[in-house]
């Protein structure tokens, strides 16, 4: 292993409390487009077309389209190393937190105990009417929009542009932040607040900050490790060693 991500691994191996935020870059090797790589999910439509409440106002089928394709790219999709390798630290650090971006559910498929959705999820369909909010994995809906018993439509239980975060979620991933000793990010193009916020609060708090990614970022400038490749081969890399090591 290179040099780098060796001492990384060292300082995974000495930190006692460890926060990671994820991105879609995480679930890339899973086969879901990201959103703002070159492949990405919204390379053919615009975020403010779809990913907004005042677009669901204007037109809530095409919207719904979307995430109904999304839906159905994801049902097909199963967690891949770097999802596991981060349940791998979660069972060995009991100060591990996981927060993400991703709405996709790949975390808790592969067995992350709790992680903390920013962005809300795909799976949650919530009545705009009473507000009656249900899961529902039917990878594709016939009706779109789906109707709630009462009458209105529900949408994706999922975080617009424009809304404001869960704020109990936000402020358990708030003070993660601050309380680490380390924070993983991994798999975020480190564009979205509050967000991408997180990473500056992470390092003002003194916790060192390891980076992942495939590409350069914004931050990769200013973290302690940015170790370039794709996360399902280095996060295992960084965390499974072998068996042997305790982390
Ligand atoms: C809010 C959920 C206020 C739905 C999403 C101007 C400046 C700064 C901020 C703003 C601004 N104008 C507006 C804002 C605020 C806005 C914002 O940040 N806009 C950005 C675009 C400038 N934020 C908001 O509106 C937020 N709300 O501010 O509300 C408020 C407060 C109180 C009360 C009322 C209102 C809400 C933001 C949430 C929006 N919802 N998604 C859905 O998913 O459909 S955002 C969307 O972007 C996803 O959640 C996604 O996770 C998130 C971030 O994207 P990334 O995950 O980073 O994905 P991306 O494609 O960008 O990058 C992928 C990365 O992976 C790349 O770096 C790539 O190199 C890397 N990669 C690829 N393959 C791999 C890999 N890495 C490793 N391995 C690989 N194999
Ligand atoms: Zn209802």
């Amino acid at each position: 292993m290179a040099e780098t991500i060796v001492t990384a691994a060292e300082l995974v191996r000495q930190s006692a409390r460890i926060t990671a935020l994820t991105g879609a870059g995480i679930s890339a090797e899973s086969g879901i487009p990201t959103f703002r790589d070159n492949n990405g999910l919204w390379r053919n439509f615009r975020a403010e077309d779809l990913a907004t409440p005042q677009a669901f106002a204007r037109d809530p089928k095409i919207v719904w389209e979307w995430y109904n394709w999304r839906r159905s790219l994801i049902a097909k999709a199963e967690p891949n190393p770097g999802h596991y390798a981060l349940v791998t630290l979660e069972q060995a650090k009991p100060g591990f937190t996981l927060i993400t971006q991703n709405v996709d559910g790949l975390h808790a498929r592969a067995g992350s105990r709790d992680p903390l959705l920013l962005h809300g999820d795909i799976w949650t369909l919530r009545c705009t009417g009473c507000g009656d909010s249900k899961q529902d994995h039917t990878p594709d809906l016939k009706t779109l929009p789906p109707v709630c018993r009462c009458g209105a439509i529900r949408r994706p239980g999922v975080v617009w542009f424009g809304e404001g975060l869960p704020q109990d979620i936000w402020r358990r991933a708030e003070q993660a932040v601050r309380g680490a000793d380390l924070l993983l990010v991994v798999g975020t193009s480190a564009q979205v607040y509050p967000a991408a916020g997180l990473i500056h609060l992470a390092q003002s708090s003194g916790a060192k900050v390891i980076e992942i990614n495939a590409a350069e970022t914004p931050v990769s400038g200013t973290v302690d490790f940015s170790l370039r490749g794709p996360s399902g081969r280095i996060l295992p890399e960084l965390i499974e060693r072998d068996k042997g090591d305790s982390l």
